[in-house]
C-alpha cells in the first residue's frame, strides 16, 4: 500500500501512526502537497495528504477513513473499538484533535501563504482560529481528566490523534505555549511520545 503524505502533516502522522501500531508496512510517496504533477490530485480530487492507494488501485481519503481501514488489518487489538458507546467517544477525541489541528492549519496558512502583503494577513481571522484551538485544549483537558488514555483503559486512535496533533504543534507554531492551558495534557504527552509506534513516526528536525 503506497501513502501520499509529508513528513510534518499531522493528519498523515496519524495515519503512520496506526500503521506502525498494527504492524503494518506503507510505502510512503512524500510530497509537496501544494505542487502539482505529483500524483496527488490524480488520487485524491480534494488534493490532500494523506491518501492511501490500496494495491487493487483504490484511493482512500481522508485520515479518518484512512484508519478505520488501516484498523481492519495488521494485528493487535483494535484501536478503533468494536464497542459502539465506546468507538463514538474515541471517534468524538479524534474529531476534537482533527479539528483543532484545521483551525492551527489555517492560522499557518494565514501566515505563510505567498503573495500577500504582511496587511493583507488577517489577524482577527487568526484569534479566531486561536479561540477553537484554546478551546479544544480545555475540552482535551477535562475529557483526559488526569488518566493514562483518553478513552478506557488502554491506547486507541483518540490517543493517537492527540499526540499527532500536539507534535504537529510544538513543530510548527512553538510561539502558541499550549502547556499552560492544559497541565494535564502536557503531562500525558511527555509520556505518550515515548510510545516507539509514535515516536517512530517523528517529522525531521527543522533545520
Ligand atoms: N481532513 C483531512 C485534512 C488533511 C489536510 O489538511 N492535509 C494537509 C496537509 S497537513 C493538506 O494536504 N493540505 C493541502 C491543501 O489544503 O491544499 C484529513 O484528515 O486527512
Amino acid at each position: 500500500m503506497k501513502l501520499f503524505c509529508s513528513l510534518p502533516s499531522p493528519f498523515a502522522r496519524k495515519v503512520r501512526a496506526v500503521a506502525a501500531e498494527r504492524g503494518i508496512a506503507l510505502d510512503l510517496l512524500e510530497v509537496d502537497v501544494f505542487q502539482t504533477g505529483n500524483g496527488v490530485a490524480e488520487a485524491n480530487p480534494l488534493r490532500k495528504v494523506p491518501c492511501l492507494v490500496t494495491d487493487d488501485g483504490e484511493a482512500w481519503y481522508d485520515s479518518r477513513v484512512i484508519v478505520e481501514l488501516l484498523d481492519g488489518l495488521g494485528h493487535g487489538p483494535p484501536l478503533i473499538p468494536d464497542e459502539r458507546a465506546t468507538r463514538l467517544a474515541v471517534r468524538r477525541i479524534e474529531a476534537l484533535a482533527d479539528g483543532l489541528l484545521d483551525a492551527a492549519v489555517l492560522v499557518r496558512m494565514e501566515r505563510l501563504w505567498p503573495g500577500r502583503t504582511p496587511e493583507q494577513r488577517s489577524a482577527a481571522w487568526q484569534d479566531w482560529q486561536w479561540a477553537k484551538v484554546d478551546g479544544a485544549f480545555a475540552e482535551l483537558e477535562r475529557r483526559l481528566g488526569g488518566r493514562g488514555y483518553f478513552v478506557g483503559d488502554r491506547v486507541t486512535l483518540a490517543d493517537l490523534a492527540v499526540a499527532a496533533a500536539l507534535g504537529w504543534l510544538d513543530y510548527r507554531l512553538p510561539d502558541h505555549p499550549w502547556r499552560p492551558l492544559a497541565p494535564g495534557v502536557a503531562a500525558w504527552y511527555a509520556a505518550f511520545a515515548e510510545r516507539p509506534a509514535f515516536a517512530s513516526t517523528a517529522p525531521p528536525p527543522l533545520i
